[in-house]
């Protein structure tokens, strides 16, 4: 468990118990991804309540460190390895709480289920505290561990990206291609994908998510394939953008400025740097060659236990930049009906500016 990211939101927040709800808080403070809730009463032992079906796997993961209690509706015989509570999941994570007898618990309630938030606040006696943006805030800087788990995920979608690029041929479907993608992501070790892979052909490449399609790839149009892998509960996620044959010259010279916008962002990430500082600075470049108007999105985003997390690279979000935090850069133009360009990296913010954790080719043309 991470003791200091608890410890230290439990001083923070003054409060006596610690509960956390949702998945990827879980995961990230246990290591266990899973339904269920870890609870960590002050001075005591920490708990992860889990259904039964998951008590094996959870205990397995977090190896004594955290007790386990398996609920279950059913009438079960004591077991050997763990306590099992009858009862649904927030009957028996609310007797659990009240137990203790605390006077301030947290809850991750942001991210938790509406329904379940307002079980808890019904039924726990004591007075409940929203620790979600302190987890949110935490989860942003990796560890050692965290950025090595990531660097993993990136060189897993690299080697399934190298796989696309050498199977690439006119005639092949948007879907033969995922297949690819993802089974070259299997063979380099992918416990999983961080979502599933976009490749979008042609016009439907001015979908910034599109579904892949049985589509088939035609000769000097953009494919965009944005993929990423799972290691460890941590996530990647790469695009670029490929073409068979070659590439028109007016594509060109949009694919060149996207390429500009995400050099030229990335190499202005450093700590002390705002999240918003690092969109504005794609996006002047996109305007300067009059393709703002085809930027729909956002730059980026941290990655980390969820594909998607804070902070984001958009015009509204603040955040400063710290040594640890991993983001992607992922400038795009759109073209409705026409194309579309994107070229996404993972970059860790280091103590004295950054580190692009992938490194593929830019301009691939097969
Ligand atoms: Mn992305």
């Amino acid at each position: 468990m991470r003791c200091d990211v608890v410890s230290n939101i439990m001083e923070k927040k003054n409060i006596d118990c610690l509960v956390v709800t949702t998945e990827e808080n879980i995961a990230y403070l246990t290591g266990y991804r899973g339904p269920g809730a870890l609870i960590v009463p002050k001075n005591d032992r920490p708990l992860l309540l889990v259904p039964l079906l998951e008590a094996y796997r959870a205990s397995d993961i977090v190896k004594g460190e955290i007790e386990i209690i398996a609920y279950t509706e059913y009438s079960f015989p004591p077991s050997t390895y763990g306590t099992i509570r009858k009862g649904r999941f927030r009957e028996v994570l609310t007797s659990l709480i009240n137990e203790f007898n605390m006077k301030k618990v947290g809850v991750d309630l942001k991210s938790a289920k509406h329904d379940l938030v307002n079980y808890i606040r019904e039924h726990i006696n004591a007075s409940i505290i929203d620790i979600s943006t302190e987890i949110e805030s935490a989860r942003m800087i990796k560890s050692v561990e965290e950025i090595e788990f990531i660097r993993n995920a990136v060189r897993i979608a690299e080697k399934g990206l190298k796989k696309c690029v050498e199977s690439l041929r006119e005639g092949m479907s948007e879907i033969d291609l995922v297949r690819i993608a993802e089974y070259g992501m299997r063979e380099a070790g992918a416990e999983g994908y961080a979502f599933p892979t976009i490749v979008a052909s042609g016009p439907n490449a001015a979908y910034p998510h599109a579904t892949p399609t049985r589509r088939r790839i035609k000769r000097n149009e953009p494919i965009i394939v944005d993929l990423g892998a799972l290691f460890k509960n941590y996530c990647s996620d790469l695009t670029r953008t490929l073409f068979v044959g070659n590439i028109p010259n007016d594509i060109k010279k949009v694919l060149e400025a996207v390429i500009e916008a995400q050099e030229e962002a990335i190499d202005c990430i450093e700590p002390g740097i705002r999240a918003c500082d690092v969109d504005e600075k794609a996006r002047k470049i996109l305007t300067k060659y009059g393709l703002d108007k085809h930027y729909i999105h956002s730059t980026g985003h941290g990655i980390g236990i969820e594909v998607h997390e804070s902070p984001t690279l958009n015009v509204s979000d603040t955040t400063i930049l710290k040594e640890g935090m991993v983001i992607t850069v992922e400038p795009g133009v759109y073209i409705w009906r026409r194309y579309g360009i994107r070229i996404e990296d993972d970059v860790l913010v280091t103590k004295s500016g950054r580190e692009v954790l992938s490194s593929f080719a830019k301009v691939i043309e097969v």
